[in-house]
């Protein structure tokens, strides 16, 4: 098995020291830290992100394999930088306020990373005020939000309401979801996507990143 293949694979089976040595290997190889990202760690994600949505693998396997990826990551940052790959995009994400769920939101979170976007993570119990300054200090595309309970979700509208009314319009695009999350509240409160998986969240983002 070819080095990259064998980095997919590991990571897949979300073996994190053994892809951060692999990763390694791959570099004292010769071989270029963006195709080791690309070939090797973002396609083992891919694969995982896949699996998930067809219910194949579940949450427990995703985390395990989100923190193989960022192992290797950690290995190959300083050499990305030096050869210049270009980000794709940057998203904002977060819980909304008063919510602290954030298994789902992490999966999105490591999902986008998993397609070469820089993602800015707020954490949980984010304000529309910390979504607003963090997408304008970091000249975000995207702001994403999350939230798991009925009696949080609404703070999203706020989100929108507030980009809508700043600077911000027209430049960012706002991102829902989450389990009580639907495409019919979305719309209700003029979010531009609603997504109701992580892997398709990613998806979605690379395509706004890259129109
Ligand atoms: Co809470 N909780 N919880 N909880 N909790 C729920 C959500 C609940 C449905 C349980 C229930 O009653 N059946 C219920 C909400 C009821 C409602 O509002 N309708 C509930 C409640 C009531 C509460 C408390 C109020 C309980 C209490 O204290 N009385 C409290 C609230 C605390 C707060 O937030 N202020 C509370 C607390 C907690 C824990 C801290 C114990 C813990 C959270 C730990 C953590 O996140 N670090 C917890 C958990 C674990 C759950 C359940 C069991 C699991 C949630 C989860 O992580 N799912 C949940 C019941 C359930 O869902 N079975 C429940 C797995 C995760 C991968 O799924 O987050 O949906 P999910 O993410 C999915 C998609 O939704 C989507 O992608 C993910 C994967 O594909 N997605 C996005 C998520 N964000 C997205 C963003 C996107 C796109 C897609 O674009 C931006």
């Amino acid at each position: 098995m070819g080095t990259l293949s064998e980095i997919s694979t590991l990571l897949q089976q979300g073996r994190a020291p053994k892809v951060k040595a692999m990763v390694q290997q791959a570099l004292d190889e010769g071989i270029a830290p963006g195709e080791i990202l690309e070939n090797g760690l973002l396609d083992g994600m891919n694969i995982i992100g896949q699996k998930f949505k067809n219910n194949e693998v579940f949450v427990p396997e995703v985390l395990i394999a989100a923190r193989a990826m960022t192992r290797g990551i950690d290995v190959l940052r300083p050499y990305l930088v030096e050869e210049g790959v270009e980000e794709k995009g940057c998203v904002v994400i977060g819980t909304v306020k008063g919510d602290l769920h954030d298994i789902g939101k992490n999966l999105v979170r490591m999902m986008m990373e998993g397609k070469g976007l820089k993602v800015v993570d707020l954490g949980v119990d984010v304000s529309t005020e910390q979504f607003i300054e963090a997408a304008r200090e970091n000249n975000a595309d995207i702001i994403a939000c999350s939230a798991l309970l009925t009696t949080t979700m609404n703070e999203m509208r706020g989100v929108v309401e507030a980009v809508q009314a700043c600077d911000l319009n027209g430049k960012v695009k706002v991102m829902v979801g989450g389990a009580p999350v639907t495409q019919a509240f979305a719309d209700s409160i003029g979010a531009d996507r609603y997504t109701a998986d992580a892997a398709t969240a990613a998806d979605v983002a690379l395509s706004i990143c890259t129109a």
